[in-house]
């Protein structure tokens, strides 16, 4: 079986440019996808996986989060998704005499492709304090060593706990009640670096920080704007959607500074005229945007409908004055706003003409049904909250809220990002939720907000924080400015990363770390002798199950659920009133912090009301055994605190989805300040980019999945063999004098508030000359991330720049 990992990291002497592709998806895609499925897992493997994706009795794919149709193909995956089946369902494994093998400095010496290659954890190691080696540890062991070291804390805010967004609905809803239990609210996540601009411009808007259509509105829409977006690598089943709209004569609009294949042409694999005729045509007009340019679009499309309501006459107005009356706070203000702002910067900060701007507003103009999608090229630039305010703006206009085929379109990441945010994954979390929670668990969670991505590395790197725990992800490699991203973890005293794949976390630790292996979406979970679902929910608000067939990578493999609710029981004992031993329960650490201690008998006595926050006896109280055994005890809870979950088992029995409450989508009803939808007034931003330098974004590659790196090629872009490539405008290339192909440093210069000036280094990357607007520049992550000064991050949302960071191109051949 071919199933060997590669020997050697990725030689990136070997790259070589070809055209970039027009078309996406296709035959070549499938079988791409086959190849590395076979690779990983073998051919009965694959196709008893692959079968299983997406399917009513199978598992969610844990690709992305696009929601899946209605009638389900039999192969309901793309090629992406088939990667990340592949790479999780791999046959390779990295048991502890792997560890034996390689020390922490070897390990480190390798690349991501390369580290994520050597296949699925398998047992739990420790790396003791001093040690070049993680050596293999029990389960019980390593569990109470996490328990033992939390419970030293001076206080539960030495704890930071990240989660990336593939943890079920249930794992994440027993983490965040862990955490709470231990008395902090340090939960940063993935999204903090994702979507959180999203959240914060939705949630003041509209009311709901999450998209307001469904997969229906997709099919039924007029016109759909796609910005900021790759949907050929990065979400490919969105690409049949699109196509499904188009059919029924959608107009669709792909606002990008690199023409990207998927946008433009579309051969569905799963239809006869996908196959044979050459597919679909989808973008019908490309705007090549500048980096950071949104707002800019935004703010000329609504000035566009403005001017064009003046110059119509009353009856047939372009505004839903009835819409805007009713459902709407704001108007005059923002109307009066965009009046002034004159068309001449509109064009300086799109590097679009008037005409072309006036086109995207005249189709908008035309709609009436209008959907704006959009992903990370909308999320991760300074001004990304007040871009996407002028998005709600501008479809609040047309009353394009809360109607069929019409609607926001936050097109979501990893597969349950959404779900673990509705589970309670914040750093912010609503004071509802919290009640909630207290009066479920007889506990009092902590109120002050804790940390965020950025603001946890931060308080790492000034050593507030002796534990780091990572419910999934890759910490080190996802976060900005690297260098100082893996000394601040190296300040820890432990850092604990649940994973199922082997990578960076895993070698840059506190003082002790922990590996904890884990199950993923594919691995069939028996617990209590029964075989457990687990649940999603997908970018549209839609939950359902997701069941895994396969057979687990080790004999003794614990599940994310099962580690959390073995760690919970250790912190708070179920129920203390019965326990014999008449211990005071190790919980938080609270008995170091001068608070009063209780005596067993106190400890005994009934309690009426939930403790204090902050004394001894306030942790949450649970059956976790029950809970471990049977999942649907979990989603009681879940049940019980978080609205819209009622009869949660039922409506998620027999592969069923239901979909969650949308106060705009169902009722227009919108939580706002106003108790309506809000117009804002955003002052216009675009980057300013100076002489001789670059504006670089950091993206992905169709060979990645975030961190993981599947292989060496970026298909669609024409860039094979590897990923240390700079794409420049040719133009720019040789105004800067430098040559294609030419192996150059990249600077990156930020400019600190107080004036200073910092520079960041990442080594030699090949120049290739590429389709993107004059001075923005584009490379993948995470290898620029070292690029991304931790600082310089959005306004309101706090998401790193990672789109909008400024270079300089460096010879490397001065010296
Ligand atoms: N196969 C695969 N699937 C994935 C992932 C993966 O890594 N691999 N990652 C998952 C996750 S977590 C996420 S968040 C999503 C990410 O999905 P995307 O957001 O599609 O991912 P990126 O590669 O960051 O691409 C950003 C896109 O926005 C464009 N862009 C950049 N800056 C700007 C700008 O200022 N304006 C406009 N209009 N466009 C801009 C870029 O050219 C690019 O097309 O995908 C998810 N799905
Ligand atoms: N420069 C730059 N930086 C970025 C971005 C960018 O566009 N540019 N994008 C940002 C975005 S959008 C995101 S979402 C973050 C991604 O940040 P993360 O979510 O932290 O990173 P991933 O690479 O998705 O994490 C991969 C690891 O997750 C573990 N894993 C996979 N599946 C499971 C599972 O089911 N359970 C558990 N416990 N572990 C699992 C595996 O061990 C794997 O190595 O990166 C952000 N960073
Ligand atoms: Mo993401």
């Amino acid at each position: 079986m071919a199933t060997k990992p590669p020997a050697s990291d990725i030689d990136e002497s070997r790259v070589h440019v070809t055209r970039p592709k027009k078309v996406a998806v296709g035959i070549p895609a499938v079988l791409h996808a086959l190849q590395i499925s076979v690779d990983q897992m073998g051919v009965a493997r694959t196709a008893q996986t692959l079968l299983k994706v997406n399917q009513k009795d199978g598992f969610d794919c844990p690709g992305c989060a696009w929601p899946e149709e209605d009638k389900r193909h039999i192969a309901e995956f793309c090629e992406n998704g088939a990667k990340a089946v592949a790479e999780e369902a791999t046959i390779r494994r990295v048991p502890p005499a792997f560890f034996a093998e390689h020390s922490i400095a070897d390990l480190y010496g390798h690349d991501d492709y390369w580290l994520g290659q050597q296949g699925r954890l398998t047992h739990p190691m420790i790396l003791d304090d001093g040690a070049t080696h993680y050596r293999p540890i029990s389960w019980d062991d390593a569990l109470r060593t996490i328990a033992d070291e939390l419970s030293s804390l001076d206080d539960p805010d030495q704890a930071v706990f990240y989660t990336s967004g593939r943890t079920s609905n249930e794992a994440a809803f027993l983490y965040q009640l862990l955490v709470r239990g231990l008395g902090t609210n340090n939960l940063p996540d993935c999204s903090n670096m994702c979507h959180e601009s999203s959240g914060s411009a939705l949630t003041q808007t509209l009311g709901i920080g999450k998209g307001t259509v469904s997969i229906t509105d997709m099919h039924e829409a007029d016109l759909l704007i796609v910005a900021g977006q790759n949907p050929g690598t990065n979400h490919p089943r969105m690409l049949s959607a699109l196509e499904k709209a188009k059919e029924r004569g959608a107009k669709i609009i792909a606002v990008n500074p690199l023409p990207e294949a998927g946008l433009m042409r579309f051969e569905n694999p799963q239809t006869p005229k996908g196959m044979v005729l050459g597919g679909t045509k989808l973008a019908d007009q490309f705007v090549q945007i500048r980096l950071g340019g949104d707002q800019a679009l935004f703010q000329a499309i609504a000035k566009h409908l403005i001017e064009a309501d003046d110059a119509s006459d009353e009856a047939e107005g372009v505004i839903d004055r009835a819409f805007i009356a009713a459902h709407t706070s704001g108007f005059a203000e923002f109307d009066a706003f965009i009046r002034q702002v004159p068309w001449s910067e509109l064009v300086t900060a799109t590097g679009v003409s008037e005409k072309e701007l006036r086109e995207v507003g005249e189709s908008v103009r035309l709609s009436k049904a209008t959907i704006v999608c959009w992903a990370m090229g909308l999320t991760q630039h300074k001004h990304s909250v007040a871009t996407l305010r002028d998005v709600v703006n501008v479809l609040l206009l047309q009353g394009n809220i809360g109607r069929p085929g019409a609607g926001v379109c936050p097109v979501r990441g990893h597969s349950n990002v959404q779900g673990d945010r509705t589970m309670g994954i914040y750093e912010k979390p609503s004071t509802a939720f919290l009640d909630a929670l207290d009066a479920e668990f007889g506990f009092s969670a902590p109120r002050e907000h804790g940390y965020d991505t950025v603001e946890a590395i931060r308080a790492m790197r000034d050593g507030k924080v002796r534990v780091f725990m990572g419910m999934g992800g890759n910490f080190v490699s996802a976060t900005p400015d690297t260098a100082v991203t893996e000394a601040a973890l190296r300040r820890t005293e432990l850092t604990v990363q649940v994973s199922t794949k082997l990578n960076r976390s895993h070698l840059v630790t506190g003082r002790r770390a922990i590996i904890l292996p884990t199950l993923g979406r594919t691995d069939r979970d028996v617990r209590g002798g029964v075989e457990q679902r687990v649940t999603v929910e997908d970018s549209m608000g839609a939950v359902h199950g997701s069941r895994g067939r396969l057979v687990p990578p080790a004999e003794d493999m614990l599940s994310e659920v099962a580690i959390l609710t073995r760690l919970s029981g250790l912190l708070f004992p179920p129920d203390p009133l019965a326990d014999p031993s008449g211990q005071p329960p190790v919980h938080n650490g609270n008995h170091d912090r001068g608070y009063p201690e209780r005596s067993p008998q106190e400890e005994r006595e009934p309690k009426t009301d939930p403790p204090e926050a902050g004394t001894p006896a306030n942790y949450p109280r649970a059956d976790w055994a029950a809970l471990e055994r049977d999942y649907s005890q979990i989603r009681l809870h879940i049940e019980h605190v978080i609205p819209g979950f009622e009869e949660y088992d039922r409506r998620i029995a027999k592969g069923r989805t239901f979909y969650l409450p949308n106060g705009p989508r169902d009722e227009l009803s919108f939580a706002t300040e106003t108790g309506k939808a809000m117009f804002t007034v955003n002052d216009l931003e675009y980057p300013i980019i100076p002489e001789g330098r670059l504006l670089l974004q950091t993206l992905r590659s169709h060979d990645q999945y975030n961190t993981t790196i599947y292989g060496k090629d970026d298909r669609y872009r024409g860039i094979h063999g590897g990923r240390r490539v700079v794409m420049v405008n040719a133009d720019d290339i040789a105004a800067l004098g430098f040559a294609e192909d030419e192996i150059v440093d990249l600077v990156s210069e930020w400019r600190r508030p107080d004036g200073t000036l910092e520079e960041r280094r990442a080594e030699e990357f090949r120049i290739v000359a590429y389709s993107t607007p004059r001075a923005n520049a584009a490379a993948y992550y995470p290898e620029t991330n070292v690029l991304v000064p931790l600082d310089s991050t959005a306004d309101v949302s706090g998401t790193p720049t990672s789109k909008s960071v400024i270079i300089r191109l460096e010879h490397r051949d001065v010296a």
